[in-house]
């Protein structure tokens, strides 16, 4: 099957992908997918989550010079589930980094998955080596959390993805804190919209939102429900940078969507479910890393400054 351009043409799939997947790994493992993603000195790093082969996931760093090739993979999780703890004994997943400048650290936000479902727990940690666990801060059901890399409004500024049973709705929401510990009532943020449209069944925050001049860019991906199973596609919005929880714009079309062979076929075919972006400064470029079919890691590249202008388009 030829591999169809994102619907926008903006992002435009490495050469490399699957860039990594379970036969790059130092030990058995199911399946690789989900990276969050930071640079940490010269280098990429990649958080991912790899699913073991009962069906539990940990997390594991990856690390590459280029952030394309040559990744050296750690041959020991840098997190992994207490499966003594009731709320994350069916393991650690979907992890998003934030370098948090202020704090000196990187704060990693993982969906815990236990008895009473998914939900949401914080982590720092200074070099990638050491974690501190802060613990479960969203209760279930809750996931798809990612933190903003500075205050806004001068609290911290936590995403995340409450569902409410009565509703089955799922859409993105925010918390606010002042000391990552202890975080106020969710306030909503954005809507899964309705009928047909890509995003309508479900919508949670992708990598940290990124600030701009424009607002912080978020990356969030959108899901449809068909015949055949889920969509899991990939689209954008961009935020108030003051005040988060106000969105400025929201693009109608997603960016990136399952058409490579990679994304149709694998554990969950038809998903694209990004968690990392890093920018490099001097090229402009974005990079964005995602899981494919809840399989292997894909990355996808775009120019900040096109993005920019896509999503600014009135629609
Ligand atoms: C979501 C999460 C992701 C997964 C996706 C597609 O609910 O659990 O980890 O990639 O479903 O299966």
């Amino acid at each position: 099957m030829t591999e169809a351009p994102a619907p926008t043409g903006l992002f435009v799939r490495s050469p490399g992908n699957p860039i990594l997947d379970p036969s790059r790994w130092p030990y058995l493992v199911n399946a690789v997918m989900n990276p969050a993603a930071t640079i940490v000195g010269a280098e990429t790093l990649l958080v991912c989550r790899v699913e073991d082969c009962r069906g539990i996931s940990h997390l594991t760093v990856a690390r590459s010079p280029d952030g394309y090739t040559n990744w050296l993979v750690a041959d020991h999780p840098l997190l992994a589930p207490d499966e003594k703890v009731e709320g994350e004994k069916w393991g650690l997943e979907d992890p998003r980094v934030t370098r948090v400048d202020e704090l000196d650290r990187w704060v990693i936000a993982f969906t815990t998955y236990g008895v009473g479902g998914p939900s949401l727990s914080l982590a720092t940690t200074s070099d990638f080596q050491a974690v501190e666990r802060l613990g479960m801060v969203m209760a279930p059901e809750d996931k798809n959390g990612a933190l903003l890399p500075r205050r806004a409004g001068g609290d911290w500024v936590l995403f995340h993805r409450p569902v409410s049973a009565m509703n089955m709705r799922a859409d993105i929401w925010l918390s606010r804190s002042n000391d990552l510990g202890s975080w106020t009532a969710p306030q909503h943020v954005m809507s899964a919209r309705e009928g047909a449209w890509w995003d309508s069944a479900r919508i949670g925050v992708g990598p940290p939102p990124i600030e701009t001049s424009e607002g912080w860019l978020m990356v969030y991906h959108g899901v449809r429900v068909t015949v055949a199973g889920a969509l899991y596609r990939v689209g954008l919005a961009l935020l108030d940078l003051d005040d988060p929880s106000q969105v400025i714009r929201r693009a109608d079309e997603w960016v990136l969507g399952p058409r490579a062979e990679y994304e149709l076929s694998g554990d969950v075919p038809g998903v694209v479910f990004p968690c990392g972006m890093t920018h490099d400064a001097a090229t402009d470029e974005l990079r964005l890393y995602y899981g494919a079919a809840d399989t292997s890691v894909g990355m996808a590249t775009a120019p900040l400054a096109d993005v920019l202008e896509y999503v600014m388009q009135p629609s």
